[in-house]
């Protein structure tokens, strides 16, 4: 590789005639910006620990009431992006959002797509689009772009999810915004009841749906009983994976994230080879040892963390009796459609 020219060896004068016209010389910054070979990302394999950030969060409870917050959200920041721009990824957001007994986030809608995986508490619930859906541990539930979506609360202990949003993206894309809205109605028809049955949709004699997200919750019952019967049926299969779909469609559930539940089988470790896109781990039950590069996290129950692209991924079981389930969140739809998408073998070529 050569060595390009550098800004200082431009007379200084030069350079005041380009600035002064709004005009930029390409060869000193070339290097930074197509990096040879892959990227150099600012994403950093990060961890966050459930135990160590819900005092805080119950904390932000009693420190700020949910009319001072609307949405009481401690972020789960990437330090290589700078904890200020709140990203987990180029193109992912994390929170953990905590919702007390009786409180209410009133609705809105944002250009942003969401999703809440839910991690403790039974009672809440989050009405989308006039859908009222039940938010149980594992659940998850979609907010997709453009949709009212307001959270409340029933039950008796405080309610705990992680929300996954595509905010850092629409941000940079200058294109996110939210409008405030009324308390919804609710109406009749809940996606996960209408497509209960895998493989079957339901046929009003004019035709399908025509919703664009026809499915808001897909409940980590029947996620999990999919994995296990996965598993069972498929004793040669290397990974017990599942994909959170839109069921008219057979794509992926939003436009921008995907979205996917794992089973680690008892003792197994499971190696993933190098992918473009970011992602992000969360713990839903056992115990799984997560190796990214040199770093190595142990996540518990609830824990969570985000791994750049281009990078492999080991993750193992640490239990030899007892299965593991993570929630996966990453950017493969968003590389996909832009066509930027790749899977490098272990040799990185
Ligand atoms: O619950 O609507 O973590 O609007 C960030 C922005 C949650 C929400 C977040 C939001 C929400």
């Amino acid at each position: 590789m050569n060595d390009l020219g550098r800004l200082e060896d431009l007379p200084a004068d030069y350079l005041a005639e380009l600035k002064a016209l709004n005009l930029v010389p390409l060869w000193p910054s070339l290097r930074a910006v197509l990096p040879p070979g892959q990227p150099r990302p600012n994403t950093r394999a990060t961890f966050w620990a459930y135990k160590a950030l819900k005092p805080l969060l119950l904390k932000a409870g009693e420190l700020t009431p949910i009319e001072k917050a609307e949405r009481r959200v401690l972020v789960l920041a990437n330090p290589g992006h700078g904890l200020e721009s709140m990203k987990a990824s180029a193109a992912m957001y994390l929170g953990m959002q905590l919702l007390l007994p009786g409180e209410w986030a009133p609705s809105h809608r944002h250009t942003p797509n969401a999703v809440r995986m839910v991690v403790e508490g039974e009672g809440a619930w989050t009405t989308v689009d006039g859908e009222k859906c039940p938010m149980s541990r594992g659940d998850l539930i979609l907010t997709p772009t453009g949709l009212w979506h307001e959270h409340g609360h029933d039950g008796d202990q405080p309610v705990v999810w992680l929300d996954v949003l595509d905010l850092p993206l629409v941000y940079y894309m200058e294109a996110s915004y939210h409008i405030n809205g009324q308390r919804q109605t609710q109406l009749p028809g809940r996606g996960d009841r209408a497509y209960l049955g895998g493989g079957m949709v339901p046929t009003p004699v004019f035709g399908r749906s025509g919703k664009a997200y026809p499915m808001l919750r897909y409940p980590w019952a029947q996620a999990r009983a999919a994995l296990e019967a996965l598993a069972a049926d498929r004793p040669d299969l290397g990974a017990v994976q599942i994909t959170y779909v839109n069921p008219e469609t057979g794509g992926d559930a939003q436009n921008i994230l995907g979205f996917y539940a794992l089973m680690l089988r008892p003792g197994q470790t499971l190696q993933l080879p190098a992918r473009s896109p970011a992602s992000v781990f969360h713990l839903i039950e056992g115990a799984v040892e997560v190796a990214i590069e040199a770093q190595r996290f142990t996540l518990a129950e609830a824990d969570t963390c985000c791994a750049p692209g281009y990078t492999p991924i080991t993750l193992r079981n640490g239990s030899a009796t007892a299965p593991s389930f993570v929630f996966i969140a990453d950017e493969a739809p968003l590389h996909r459609k832009l066509g930027v998408y790749e899977v490098r073998e272990a040799n990185g070529q």
